[in-house]
């Protein structure tokens, strides 16, 4: 028989913070399970108790690069063609973004949703809480978000609550997302341009998004002619932030394009007002244009609050509330 598998985790580390459990190293034996794979053959799969303690005789089955590269490139691939024509798109996957998109997707399982997002990494400020120290904060009833989605925190007072770290917030609601049948998170691709049409009124509408790899739109200045992507759609909802290298994209270009008469521009720190401010304001700006989050301040002239992000998640629900009238009309 093998050697006793070194690790064996048999309980979870919660239950071993007041001592109780007996912390021992051994990954807990799991059953074995079947896969069926695409061609409809099935195949047992190994467990982790198998393989640990037992390397000598390890071996991946062989693989040809090209597969890898064909399994990445037929999805990717696969759904720049599926989302070339989407239901919605958000425009960044900071706090507010993804709390739209959770709320959109749950809410309506037909709408193919795309969230374009600049980073390569999705979450925008909220993986730390301020001045790059981890807890979270968000002040009631924004916690309601919180137990819908199922991330821990501690009551800490009367009119908040405390997630131990805003990372754990951050990557529950992108893992929850990203899940969805119906979203599809390209990263590391930005919203350049707005699709318009005139709206028959002397105004405009919107009609989907100009994208490209951020890496690319960030040498415009030095490489010419690195022509765009499009993406049509007949609702965008923008929480493009108030900082970074793209930030209220959206509110900048409406304002440019005319869209927009000018930029009310982010006013100081003022939380109580600033939250609020920023949930009760989030709406559609022009038609098909909903904005939302802190990119919103920039639109309206309304406060910052700074480290609390209760008004980021309700805004979120706001705006796929208002995405849904749209729809519904
Ligand atoms: O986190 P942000 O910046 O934006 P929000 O509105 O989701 O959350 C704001 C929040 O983090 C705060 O700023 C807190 C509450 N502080 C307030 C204060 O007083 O300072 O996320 C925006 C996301 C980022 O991930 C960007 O990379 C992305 O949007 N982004 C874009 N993605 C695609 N195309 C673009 N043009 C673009 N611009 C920004």
């Amino acid at each position: 028989a093998p050697p006793a598998a070194l690790l064996d985790l048999q309980e979870p580390a919660a239950n071993c913070q007041n001592g109780t459990a007996p912390v021992s190293t051994k990954i807990a034996a799991v059953p074995h399970t079947t896969a069926v794979l695409a061609n409809g053959s099935s195949t047992k799969q190994k467990t982790i108790e198998e393989m640990a303690g037992n390397w000598a005789d390890f071996k991946f089955a062989p693989i040809r690069e090209s597969q890898v590269s064909r399994a990445m490139t037929r999805r990717y691939f696969a759904d720049l063609d599926k989302y070339a024509e989407s239901d919605i798109v958000i425009v960044g996957a900071g706090s507010c973004g993804l709390s739209t998109a959770y709320c959109l997707a749950k809410a309506r399982p037909d709408l193919k949703i795309a969230i374009i997002e600049a980073s390569v990494s999705p979450g925008g400020g909220a993986w730390l809480g301020g001045q790059l120290f981890s807890a979270m904060v968000m002040r009631k009833p924004a916690d309601a978000f919180l137990r819908e989605i199922g991330v821990p925190y501690e009551d800490a007072d009367d009119d908040f609550v405390v997630v131990k770290h805003a990372a754990l917030f951050t990557s529950t609601i992108l893992s929850k997302v990203i899940q969805f049948p119906n979203v599809k998170l390209f990263n590391a691709t930005v919203v350049e341009d707005l699709i318009t049409r005139a709206d028959g009124k002397g105004g405009i509408r919107l009609a989907g998004v100009v994208t490209n790899w951020t890496l690319v739109s960030m040498h415009h200045d030095d490489q010419s002619c690195m022509d765009p992507n499009t993406i049509n759609a007949p609702v965008v909802i923008s929480t493009t932030g108030h900082d970074g290298p793209f930030g209220a994209f959206s509110a900048k270009r409406l304002v440019s394009m005319g869209g927009l008469p000018a930029l009310g521009g982010m006013r100081g720190l003022d939380m109580n007002t600033a939250e609020d401010a920023i949930v009760k304001g989030t709406r559609e700006v022009v038609p098909g244009l909903i904005i939302g989050g802190m990119e919103l301040s920039e639109v309206d002239g309304a406060n910052r609050m700074g480290p609390t992000f209760g008004a980021m998640v309700l805004s979120g629900v706001k705006a796929a509330e208002e995405a849904l009238m749209i729809f519904e009309l």
